[in-house]
């Protein structure tokens, strides 16, 4: 290897490789590291001001396309809190818009759908499951990718066939997504149907994030637990399945509620995501192979530092029992969130020395 001499040390030159240690990724891959890796689901926008400002005056879907916008908010959070991973700044109903479905994100609300999708004719009336142009994601995503730095991980993600569903068929935000339900068991084929066509906007999403340097993906099924073991497996997971497929980067499976399945879940996947109602040691006892990523209670940032790193402490125990283990919320950043909670609270975390807490 060549070398040099400066200040009468010696020095590696020309190094080809330099190796830099990335928590989540190396998590992923089953490799824990001494000091817990943490980002937060809602990282991005929510409770920041600076996004705040930053969004005045545009709508939400609307800035999800502009790509220098769409950076700058993804890079907000890395650089206030020091979490260990960026998450792309998007949404789940991103691929809907370009895909050209009618579909907004009202204040206050969040998805609303120009015609909602309940029948075979309304399915047969879907534009074709493709992009036009998605050159503003990729581009967004390069521009994240040269302003990251190489120990921080850059995460992709869509939303699950299932969840995007329960918004299509409804129309609109809904507690139990009760139309959606039945109309799987009411009319199998046009559910078939609807979650195929679900199940291929995202999976073209993840590759477009992907190829433009996405390095692991998350896919978000926040109302999966709203169903039955037998009627995910039978009806949900064979789309959440396709819309994984072909991605070669790590996928980390996320649902709240889904102890009841949470093996199903697991298959074929890096790492599940489990919410504050399951406690992490007994999810590795469900799931021992697979990466585990939660479960703070998102109710925990309000209830003072000491009880918050209570709490936190007893998590990143509970995650020794899993291969390796990801901190982050069971759920979203809530809006009314402190910021100075998570910087404080990703601080903490880095402080930990999980060595020191075996035994
Ligand atoms: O006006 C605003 O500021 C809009 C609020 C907002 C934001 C900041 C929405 C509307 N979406 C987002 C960004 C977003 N959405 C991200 C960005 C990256 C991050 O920081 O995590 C992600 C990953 C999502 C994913 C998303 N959108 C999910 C899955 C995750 C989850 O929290 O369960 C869901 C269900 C949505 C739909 C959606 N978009 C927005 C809202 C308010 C909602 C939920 C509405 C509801 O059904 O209650």
């Amino acid at each position: 290897m060549n070398s040099g001499i400066i200040g009468g040390e010696l020095f590696p030159r020309n190094i080809g490789v330099i190796l830099v240690q990335q928590r989540i990724l190396d998590a992923l891959n089953h490799q824990r590291s001494t000091t817990p890796p943490v980002w937060f689901m809602r990282q991005a926008g929510r409770s920041l001001p600076e996004y705040k400002k930053a969004r005045e005056g545009i709508a939400m879907l609307d800035s999800c396309l502009m790509p220098e916008l769409a950076a700058e908010i993804t890079l907000q959070p890395v650089r206030r809190h020091d979490v260990d991973a960026a998450i792309f700044f998007s949404d789940i109903m991103v691929p809907l818009r370009l895909a050209a479905v009618g579909v907004d994100i009202q204040p206050g609300v969040g998805p609303v759908l120009d015609s909602p999708v309940r029948t075979a004719r309304d399915i047969a009336a879907l534009p074709a499951p493709t992009f036009d142009d998605a050159s503003m994601i990729a581009e967004a995503i390069s521009l994240i990718r040269a302003e990251l730095t190489p120990e921080k991980t850059l995460l992709g993600f869509a939303g699950a066939p299932f969840t995007l569903a329960a918004y299509m068929v409804e129309g609109r935000p809904s507690k139990d997504h009760l139309r959606a339900r039945a109309l799987m068991h009411s009319d199998p084929d046009t559910w078939d149907k609807l979650l195929t066509w679900c199940a291929t906007v995202s999976n073209l999403f993840l590759h477009v994030q992907i190829d433009a340097g996405a390095q692991a993906v998350q896919l978000f099924d926040s109302w999966a637990g709203s169903l039955s073991r037998e009627t995910y497996a039978r009806h949900v997971l064979p789309y959440s399945t396709q819309a994984l497929e072909n991605v070669t980067v790590p996928r980390i499976h996320f649902g709240t509620n889904t102890a009841h399945f949470l093996d199903l879940m697991a298959e074929g996947v890096e790492a599940v995501g489990v919410d504050h109602r399951l406690p992490l040691d007994e999810a590795a006892r469900i799931v021992p192979d697979t990466v585990l990523q939660g479960n703070i209670d998102p109710a925990l940032l309000f209830a003072g530092a000491d009880t918050l790193h209570a709490h936190a402490l007893d998590i990143v125990r509970r995650g020794l029992a899993a291969p390796a283990h990801i901190v982050n919320l069971g759920h979203g950043v809530p809006p009314t969130t402190d910021p100075g909670v998570l910087t404080e609270l990703v601080a903490y975390l880095h402080s930990l020395d999980t060595d020191k807490l075996i035994g």
